[in-house]
C-alpha cells in the first residue's frame, strides 16, 4: 500500500487539492505531450510577430498579452485536453467550463512582471470560499528557472490577507502598465516562492493568488499559455454568470460547426437568465481572512 503510494504521480495525489485549497496552487507534470508542444510553439510564435508596436510597449511587463481563442484549431485541443480536464477532476472538478485564455511571452531581456491577483469579482461571497470559483492553468513553452521568467507566487494568498495586498493597485490597469521598474509591485517578497517547471508541465491555481514573473534574463523567449477556467461552473451565482457573458471572446461566424467548435462547446459557459452582472472588482476587500489565521480554516 505504501509502495503504490510513492509511485502516484501529483495528478492521482489526494495531496493536490489540500495543496490547491491552502497553498492556491498545484503542479501536475508532463500533461501536454511533444507533438502538441511543437504546434503550440509553431502556432504562438506566428501570433507573436504579428503583435503591433503599440501592444509591445504598453505590456512590456507580461511581454504579450494576445488573447488566444479561435486563431487556430489547436487551441480548442488544447483547452480540451484530455489529461488536464483529468487533473481538474482529480481536484474535484468534474464540469469545469472554460472561460479565456492568453499568451504571455517575454522576450529576451525582458523586465519581471508585477505582482498582481486575476479575480475579478471580489463583491461575491463566494471570494470567501476555501474553493476557487476560477482557476489558471499555465503552460510554460519552455523549461522555466528564474533566469528567463518562472512564475513567483506567495502561497496562501488566496485566502489569507499579506501585507502586499495594501500595496498593490488593482491588477491590469494603466497604473500597472505604466509603473516605474523600481515600484513596489516589482519587489522582492520575503514569502515569495518559484515556481520553474519543465516545457509542458501544468500549474493549476486559483484566481485570487498573488504571482509574478521574474525578469527574462536570457537570449531566448520565454512563452507561457494561461488558460482561465471556470471549475464549479454550476455553482456560481448568477450575478457572475451574467458578467461572463459580457466578457466571453467572441465566436467567429460559424466557428461552432467546425471540428474545433465541436470538440469545444460542452465547455462554453452558457447563462439565459435576468441576473444584473456583478461589478467588476479586482480590489480584494472583506472576504479575505486577517493574517495570522491558521490554514485548518481552509480544510477544516
Ligand atoms: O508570465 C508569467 O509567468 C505569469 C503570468 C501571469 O501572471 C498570468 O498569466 O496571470
Amino acid at each position: 500500500m505504501e509502495m503504490e503510494k510513492e509511485n502516484v504521480s501529483a495528478s492521482d495525489h489526494p495531496g493536490a487539492r489540500r495543496q490547491l485549497l491552502t497553498s492556491g496552487y498545484c503542479l501536475f507534470p508532463q500533461v501536454l505531450d511533444q507533438g502538441l508542444l511543437e504546434e503550440l510553439r509553431r502556432v504562438t510564435d506566428a501570433l507573436l510577430d504579428e503583435q503591433s508596436q503599440a501592444d509591445r510597449e504598453r505590456y512590456r511587463y507580461q511581454g504579450s498579452n494576445i488573447s488566444v481563442a479561435y486563431q487556430d484549431a489547436v487551441f480548442a485541443r488544447l483547452f480540451t485536453w484530455p489529461k488536464a480536464l483529468q487533473a481538474l477532476a482529480d481536484l474535484g472538478f468534474a464540469r469545469p467550463k472554460w472561460m479565456s485564455a492568453f499568451l504571455l511571452s517575454k522576450p529576451p531581456h525582458a523586465p519581471p512582471l508585477y505582482w498582481h491577483q486575476d479575480w475579478w469579482a471580489w463583491d461575491d461571497p463566494a471570494s470567501a470560499s476555501p474553493v476557487p470559483s476560477q482557476v489558471f492553468l499555465m503552460y510554460y513553452l519552455t523549461d522555466t528557472q528564474r533566469e528567463n521568467g518562472c512564475l513567483r507566487l506567495i502561497p496562501g494568498t488566496h485566502w489569507q490577507r499579506n501585507p502586499l495586498h495594501d500595496l498593490l493597485p488593482a491588477a491590469h490597469t494603466n497604473e500597472t502598465y505604466e509603473a516605474n521598474p523600481d515600484s513596489v509591485i516589482f519587489s522582492i517578497r520575503p514569502d515569495e516562492v518559484d515556481v520553474p517547471v519543465k516545457a509542458g508541465d501544468l500549474i493549476i491555481g486559483d484566481a485570487r493568488i498573488l504571482h509574478a514573473a521574474h525578469a527574462n534574463q536570457t537570449d531566448h523567449h520565454r512563452s507561457l499559455l494561461t488558460l482561465w477556467y471556470l471549475p464549479d461552473y454550476d455553482s456560481l451565482s448568477d450575478a457572475i454568470k451574467a458578467r461572463l457573458m459580457l466578457i466571453r471572446p467572441a465566436q467567429p461566424p460559424g466557428w461552432s460547426e467546425t471540428p474545433a467548435g465541436k470538440l469545444l462547446e460542452p465547455l462554453i459557459p452558457s447563462y439565459q437568465g435576468s441576473a444584473e452582472p456583478i461589478a467588476w472588482n479586482r480590489v480584494p476587500g472583506r472576504y479575505l481572512v486577517p493574517a495570522g489565521a491558521s490554514p485548518e480554516i481552509v480544510t477544516g
